[in-house]
């Protein structure tokens, strides 16, 4: 007693919480509702410091929102299938379930201690049966609807996970997760048509910019890559005898520049290229073929490396000359990327000119930029100028042209406008144990047949661990025998199940849904609850989820949305992206030693100094730096602000009117203030105006009227309303001290009364040639006029003029007054 022992509020607080049920919504329509959600973790150990400032900041939202009296969900779960539990179970022979629900029981305790505000009863873990049923529920609806497909493909394989990757997944070449070095292998995988969403999830990006951070518009924007152009179709000849002639179409997107083209390319390690080449230059192309198979795409596209191709031997008729423009097959033409194959224009694109340099080919400008001939310089001139050497588009400038251009192709039925996307649909087969299996069953008559919905979920086979699980290529379910072969549920004949699991974004593109409704059995989530909660009013989480998660989750949405199932079409409304946890200006590794264990800085300064040391390092989407940060200074702040409440006396309680009248002001315009700072999520600058409060408070209790001061109690209550956002155990206790009942969480954040907001009065300072000679107490209302009268009615301004005349008088109300004398 009498001391500030966080160990004792950590013990005590926590159980009365669970049994007021604080943080479980109403969900009775009485209140109106905000939903907030931190970006659920993965069971990797023990939480870390980088989940201690994340859920700090998510926290901080969802309790004002409660403070100002909405019905808030904030709940938590796992994100519980993947790879380190396959990992940690091929290693210790055990099943991946035991490794993951036991690091989910410790996060789940350490969360709990780290006082969180979530409704712990909405808890879901995305490896439960209850809830992969309806992940493969979804997946079946999407089938349905011809957005999930199997198809034949070359797609990325990490040789060290054994496991195909998406797109998203393969940065700067290497596997996202391991490092290795991403090769591609030909395989039969599973894909959602993400494609087919591509321009609503550009259009959608305007409803959310100003609320979600841009440099994570600009990336999503930048990854569906949305190009506008032109299909072009040249007729090709074959070169003497062999294959008969054929079509090819090419994406550009300046169709302005084609009496420019002098080549054309396919990428080499297209099917197209095997069709086109003729029997001379067969074998230099399969040779060149096995080359470029080992390059990653940045590789490929890199402008340093030098060019290197082989001629297939055939020539493509350009549509508007009649020229003939020999094809080569390359591997900087990527073979997913528009048609796998472009016109050349070496004079006006730089990769198509060190290609043209290297094999000798020609050069022609279309566009006179007023540069210098590319054919001499080796440098392609891109920017816009006037047609020339191009016919019926001579004299147009580039943005004229390319319409131009579409106009005649169309005219001549050989080309059209088009509009090309970088994003891929997206592959979600992996070759892994711990995911969601694939909810379809191959049958040598029937084909694919979707498992019937009553017979969900397929569960995963509980008898496998150790070695079976470890990657071979196939899927470690594949030598399950007694779980693939099945009875086909249309003809009943002998089938396979597929033995592919999904990918685990595919859980994650969903689970904010099932928050809504957890215990729902009928479907995903129940359909009267979900348009009361969604969309999500703050989402919070790592910007390295700015492409993948984020757009996977907008997909499902939109799916969802055109099933009739959700009225929203956009999952977060708000995004906060927390930035990370430093030691010393570098990111926390094993290798450079800098760690910092969560638990033990916990131990040392408590939850609450811990928490608000991560809200006051700075603002939430700058990093923190462990090594620059004082978690002893918050301690002490905290025992300074938990001290205020234990001096107010009891019989101070009421008529705050009859208080000291400065720190009412500064009480109201602190709250005001707080109010504005925490919209703008400006959590770092709210702690520092409660710092200020806190000592102006301590003053008045030292000093005058004291303790019985109502002002002082007026004071603390806000205090300890505000700083439960940060430091909920100091908080409540407090707010015990102070006579009420808990939680303070509900308490309500306090009315501010709009008279006291203006500063009672302000020191204005007289100045004589420069020198203070005089300072006045004067009303921060004051005007020139009356600020000037009252200094040169002042008694020691009149003293230092010693009659002396004035030459001018500046007045800047309410804080300064110049006299000049003669
Ligand atoms: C002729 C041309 C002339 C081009 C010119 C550019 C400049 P974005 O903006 O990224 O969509 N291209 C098309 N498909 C390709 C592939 N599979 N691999 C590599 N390059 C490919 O780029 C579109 C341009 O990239 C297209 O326009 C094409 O080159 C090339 F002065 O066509 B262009
Ligand atoms: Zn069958």
């Amino acid at each position: 007693e009498g001391v500030y022992s966080f160990a004792a509020m950590e013990a005590k607080w926590p159980a009365i919480w669970d049994e007021l049920k604080v943080f479980t919504p109403l969900d009775d329509g009485s209140k109106e509702r905000r939903y907030v959600l931190d970006m659920f973790p993965y069971p990797s150990g023990d939480l870390h410091m980088g989940h201690a400032e994340a859920f700090a900041m998510g926290d901080v939202v969802s309790r004002y929102w409660r403070q100002l009296g909405y019905d808030v969900l904030h709940p938590i779960g796992w994100d519980s299938f993947g790879l380190p539990a396959e990992n940690a179970a091929i290693k210790r022979n055990a099943h991946p379930s035991e490794w993951t629900y036991a690091n989910i029981d410790t996060q789940a305790e350490s969360f709990k201690r780290y006082a969180i505000s979530v409704d712990w009863s909405r808890r879901l873990q995305t490896s439960d049966p209850e809830y992969y049923r309806w992940t493969q529920w979804l997946f079946k609806r999407f089938y349905e609807r011809g957005l999930a497909y199997r198809k034949n493909s070359p797609v990325n394989w990490c040789p060290k996970d054994q496991t195909v990757l998406a797109n998203e997944q393969v940065v700067n070449g290497a596997c996202e997760r391991c490092g290795t070095i991403v090769t591609k292998k030909s395989l039969n995988q599973w894909y959602f048509k993400i494609t087919d969403y591509a321009d609503r999830l550009l259009d959608d990006m305007d409803s959310l910019k100003g609320h979600w951070p841009d440099r994570v518009l600009a990336m999503q924007k930048n990854w569906i890559g949305r190009s506008e152009g032109a299909h072009v179709t040249f007729a090709i000849k074959a070169a003497g005898e062999g294959k008969p002639a054929q079509d090819l179409t090419v994406f550009t997107t300046r169709p302005d520049t084609l009496y420019g083209a002098t080549f054309f390319v396919v990428a080499a390690d297209a099917p197209l290229a095997l069709d086109l080449v003729t029997a001379e230059y067969a074998e230099a192309l399969s040779e060149y073929r096995e080359n470029v198979k080992a390059l990653s795409d940045i590789e490929r596209q890199s402008t340093d490396r030098p060019k290197s191709g082989v001629f297939t031997g055939r020539f493509a008729i350009n549509p508007l000359t009649g020229e003939k423009l020999p094809v080569w097959a390359a591997d900087y033409v990527l073979a997913d990327y528009g048609t796998g194959a472009i016109m050349a224009v070496p004079a006006h694109d730089q990769r198509d000119l060190d290609f043209a340099k290297a094999f000798n080919l020609p050069v022609r400008a279309v566009l006179d930029t007023g540069m210098q001939d590319p054919a001499e310089t080796g440098i392609a001139t891109t920017g816009d100028g006037t047609l020339i050497n191009s016919g019926e588009l001579n004299g147009l400038s580039k943005t004229e042209g390319i319409p131009a251009a579409i106009e005649v192709l169309e005219k001549l039925g050989t080309g059209e406008k088009y509009v090309n996307f970088r994003l891929r649909d997206w592959l979600l087969s992996r070759q892994r144990f711990w995911g969601t299996p694939i909810p379809i069953i191959h049958c040598a008559d029937c084909g694919e047949v979707p498992v019937p919905d009553d017979q969900l979920p397929v569960r995963l086979p509980e008898n496998l661990r150790g070695e079976d699980l470890s990657p071979k290529g196939t899927s470690p379910l594949a030598a399950a025998a007694d779980w693939v072969n099945v009875a086909c549920p249309k003809c009943g004949g002998a089938a396979k199940r597929d033995t592919d699991t999904m990918d685990t974004f595919v859980d994650s593109s969903w689970y904010f849904l099932r928050f809504v409704s957890p215990d729902f059995t009928e479907g995903p989530f129940d359909p009267a609850k979900v348009n009361d909660w969604m969309p999500v009013g703050q989402y919070v989480g790592g910007v390295e989820h700015a492409i993948l998660h984020l757009l996977y989750a907008r997909f499902f949405t939109k799916v969802i949305h055109d099933m009739g199932m959700l009225e929203a079409t956009e999952p977060f409304s708000a995004l906060l992206n927390q930035g990370q946890v430093l030691n010393g200006g570098k990111a926390m590794s094993k290798s450079l030693g800098n760690g910092v264990d969560l638990g033990e800085q916990l131990d040392k300064f408590g939850v609450d100094a811990v928490r608000l040391t991560m809200v006051f390092a700075g603002p939430p989407e700058d990093d923190v730096d462990w090594a620059d940060v004082s978690p002893s200074g918050s301690a002490k702040f905290l025992g300074r602000a938990w001290r205020l409440a234990r001096d107010v006396s009891s019989d101070a309680r009421t008529d705050a009117a009859a208080g000291d009248a400065a720190l009412r002001s500064l009480t109201h315009r602190t709250v005001h203030e707080t109010k504005t700072l925490l919209e703008g999520h400006k959590f770092n600058v709210v702690v520092a105006k409660l710092m200020e409060l806190v000592n102006a408070t301590r003053k008045v209790i030292d000093s005058g009227a004291g303790a019985g001061d109502p002002a002082v109690r007026e004071a603390a209550e806000a205090v300890a309303i505000v700083l439960s956002l940060f430091a909920p155990y100091t908080a409540e206790d407090m707010w015990e001290t102070l006579g009420h009942p808990a939680s303070v969480a509900n308490a309500g954040f306090p009315d501010v009364d709009e008279a006291l907001l203006v500063q009672q009065s302000i020191t204005a300072i007289v100045q004589i040639q420069g020198k203070v000679r005089h300072r006045l107490d004067v009303s921060p209302n004051i005007t020139a006029e009356q600020l000037r009268e009252l200094a040169l009615a002042s008694e020691d301004v009149q003293k230092a003029l010693a009659g002396r005349d004035i030459r001018t008088v500046i007045v800047r109300a309410p804080k300064l007054v110049n006299i000049v004398p003669v």
